[in-house]
């Protein structure tokens, strides 16, 4: 792959491997087996990506598709005239030169700012780079600012095509190699990309802003800063970084009659000791916010920030996927956990970078095989509570873990790697949770399901006595329905959902 920007479309061209070929073949393939999904596959051709240039143009600001910053419509204004991407070029390469020809120089913070504000004249009003003064930050982001600024510019030979919008309603699949969604993510380092409104942000400005509330944005910051050096040193190594990442946005209407299930709960596993991230193969939940990231890009350092910082493949996905409907999740395959960490909340930390993911298997398309479902969960308030064991809401959880758990056309039936989902931040009842999730696998038919406690020992404990005492009478998910809605009528019985469970079955 082209490690250095000066390197032209014709050399890239010739860097193209068979592999590549034969994967834009399956995807093709794919395409035409499922017309209902829209199957969208940047090519990596030089001649698409020439031809796709009027593409930029022609889709520049409309509704469906993200405006590439590259596009000759995108122009700069105010004192600045002409294309918006030349002005950005300009900037940070002359960024770039300055930090290679002094990487222990100190002010990268005010560097970095005078070098946005040469295409964002706003800059100032949006961040004051307070997180980047940090000393931690600046001695290990000066040295790598050339990287960053080379994958921000490989940009245009990269992506032959706009990139359609995952919107809300609608089924349908991204997939791009990893090296354009590092490109992507360097751009959103240096505040490129254009933003639609109505969706969180993806630009860096707020985590760039400095905080009050602890150091959880330094220690995102560094996570995020280790996968720029990490992909440099694998391109170095002849590594391609054509490995696919797909996201696939699933949309299901049709709802299933729960009452009537006849499926058998299927076996419970308890994993005490280790986090989701460290399961394999397995599909992992994301903890998620209905936009993906959360606070990611902000505060946040709970399950789903923590996930994406220290996976920042995922942080893209924030760029061109609409809120997360009640019928819908996000499953995004091929990322890689690249930094370690420790703590939780206020004490997360960085803890150096991971080893690379040899665990995980590949499948034909290239891709890792390290699912992930971004699957929210309903969001009580402290004095809502109560709520959450009325019917409807309910089957609000059951179907999104339904529509996450499924198992797709041709998908390999591996466990689910879930634990308190929805039972932190957003205040559910872990025992009502773990019966949802329990009964949406079951339904989906998985093999079984992996329920990581991480260090509740109690809570260990009290899921395998329920597991075993439900399976131990054959259980459908049906009858368990049937008991768990009927909780709210007795919640004021200083029962939990287990006791009730068990004292109505008995
Ligand atoms: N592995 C297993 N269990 C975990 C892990 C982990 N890595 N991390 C946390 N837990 P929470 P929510 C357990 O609060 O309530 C974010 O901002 C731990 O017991 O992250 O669904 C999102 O963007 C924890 O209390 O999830 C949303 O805005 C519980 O899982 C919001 O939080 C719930 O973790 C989602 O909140």
């Amino acid at each position: 792959p082209p490690t250095n920007i000066n390197q032209s479309q014709t050399q890239w061209t010739k860097l193209i491997t068979p592999s590549v070929a034969q994967i834009s073949a399956d995807l093709e393939k794919i395409a035409r087996r499922n017309p209902q999904t829209v199957v969208f596959f940047h090519k990596l051709n030089a001649n698409i990506i020439s031809s796709g240039k009027c593409e930029h143009d022609a889709k520049w600001h409309i509704p469906s598709h993200v405006s590439t910053p590259f596009s000759s419509k995108n122009l700069a204004w105010g004192a600045l005239s002409g294309r918006k991407w030349d002005t950005i070029k300009d900037s940070l390469e002359k960024l770039s030169r300055n930090c290679a020809a002094n990487p222990h120089q100190k002010g990268i913070a005010g560097l970095i700012k005078t070098a946005i504000s040469q295409y964002d004249t706003n800059v100032s009003s949006k961040t004051d780079f307070g997180t980047i003064n940090h000393p931690e930050i600046s001695s290990i982001l000066t040295p790598t600012i050339p990287i960053i600024v080379n994958y921000a510019l490989m940009l245009p030979s990269l992506l032959a095509e706009p990139i359609p919008f995952l919107r809300k309603n609608s089924s349908m699949t991204i997939y791009l190699t990893k090296n354009l969604v590092c490109s992507l993510m360097a751009n959103a380092f240096f505040c490129t990309l254009e933003e639609k409104p109505g969706m969180d942000d993806i630009n860096f400005y707020r985590l760039f802003n400095t905080t009050t509330k602890g150091s959880a944005k330094v220690e995102k910051l560094k996570c995020i800063i280790t996968y720029f050096q990490k992909m440099r040193v694998r391109a170095a190594r002849q590594k391609s970084g054509d490995e696919i990442i797909s996201f696939e946005r699933r949309c299901i209407t049709a709802k299933q009659n729960w009452t009537q299930s006849i499926s058998q709960l299927v076996p419970v596993n308890i994993e005490q000791n280790k986090t989701i991230e460290k399961a394999v193969d397995s599909l992992k939940v994301d903890f998620a916010n209905k936009q993906v990231g959360g606070g990611v890009l902000n505060e946040g350092a709970v399950m789903e920030e923590i996930m994406f910082a220290t996976s920042p493949e995922l942080i893209i996905s924030r760029l061109f996927t609409e809120p997360l409907e009640d019928n819908e999740v996000l499953i995004i395959t091929g990322t890689e956990q690249f930094s370690n960490y420790i703590g939780y909340s206020q004490s997360f930390r960085f803890a150096g970078p991971s080893a690379p993911s040899i665990k995980f298997q590949k499948d034909k398309l290239g891709r890792i095989m390290n699912p992930i479902v971004v699957m929210d969960a309903l969001n009580f308030k402290t004095h809502e509570k109560d709520m959450q064991y009325q019917q409807q809401l309910i089957d609000r959880e059951l179907h999104k873990a339904f529509v996450g758990f499924m198992i797709s056309n041709g998908e390999k039936n591996i466990p689910i790697a879930t634990g308190n989902w929805g039972g932190g931040v957003f205040n559910g009842d872990p025992e009502l949770k773990f019966l949802i999730q329990w009964m949406a696998a079951s339904q989906a038919g998985r093999l079984f399901i992996v329920y990581h406690t991480i260090g509740y020992a109690s809570q260990a404990q009290s899921i395998c006595s329920m597991a075993d005492f439900l399976r131990g009478r054959n259980a459908s998910v049906g009858q368990l329905y049937k008991l768990v809605t009927a909780y709210v009528l007795r919640k004021y019985e200083h029962q939990t959902v287990f006791d009730f469970v068990k004292r109505l079955l008995k």
